[in-house]
């Protein structure tokens, strides 16, 4: 019996691993399809007045002032361009199926664009492509200082349609660290 008992006290044990394990590989994954929206954020604290001569903030709980967001845009030690952490596209990796409706929502305060790449570059904005004093800047995109590139205001919406299969790069024109990936596949259902 005694031995019965210990058996199944580590049968136990054992089952719990596995449900541990299984738990862990679904939130570490992440990679799933399902997601249909990218939020773009930011923090831009709206009582610094910094914000204000390039369109002002409107997240009433943002955090970061201008002096900040500044003092994050380069390293010394990369030679290119890093940004802000809080300025970002949520996923920054996303996996869709072809045809699918992508929402893109502006949760920030800033205004940021969401705008599609044949190769991640520099935005419109010559100060934000520098990396570090003496490297040269980024070279933009060309799809982003081309006519057309859509603006999203703080708290703006838009939509992606259209999206075939393939690999599909996103980034902001104004903060080139600001990208995204989607993979589309076909819709085979
Ligand atoms: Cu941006």
């Amino acid at each position: 019996m005694r031995r019965t008992g210990i058996f199944v006290g580590l049968l136990a044990c054992v089952g719990l691993l596995v449900v541990k394990a299984a738990t862990i590989e679904v939130v570490a994954g992440g990679n799933e399809y399902g997601k249909d929206e990218v939020v773009i954020r930011d923090d831009c604290d709206p009582t610094d007045p910094g914000w204000a001569p390039t369109g002002g903030c409107n997240r009433p709980e943002g955090d970061v002032n201008l002096a900040e967001f500044n003092s994050l845009r380069l390293s010394p030690l990369a030679p290119s361009v890093i940004g802000h952490p809080a300025w970002w596209f949520d996923p920054n990796y996303l996996k869709a199926k072809a045809g699918k409706r992508l929402k893109i929502s502006n949760e920030g305060g800033r205004t940021h664009t969401f705008t599609e790449v044949a190769n991640f570059g520099g935005g419109r904005v010559p100060p934000l492509n520098l990396s570090q004093v003496g490297i040269p800047p980024l070279t933009p995109a060309p799809e982003c200082v081309a006519a057309g590139v859509v603006d999203i205001p703080g708290g703006g919406k838009d939509v992606v349609d259209g999206l075939t299969p393939g690999n599909h790069r996103f980034q902001c024109c104004i903060h080139p660290w600001m990208r995204t990936l989607v993979k589309v596949a076909e819709d085979k259902d």
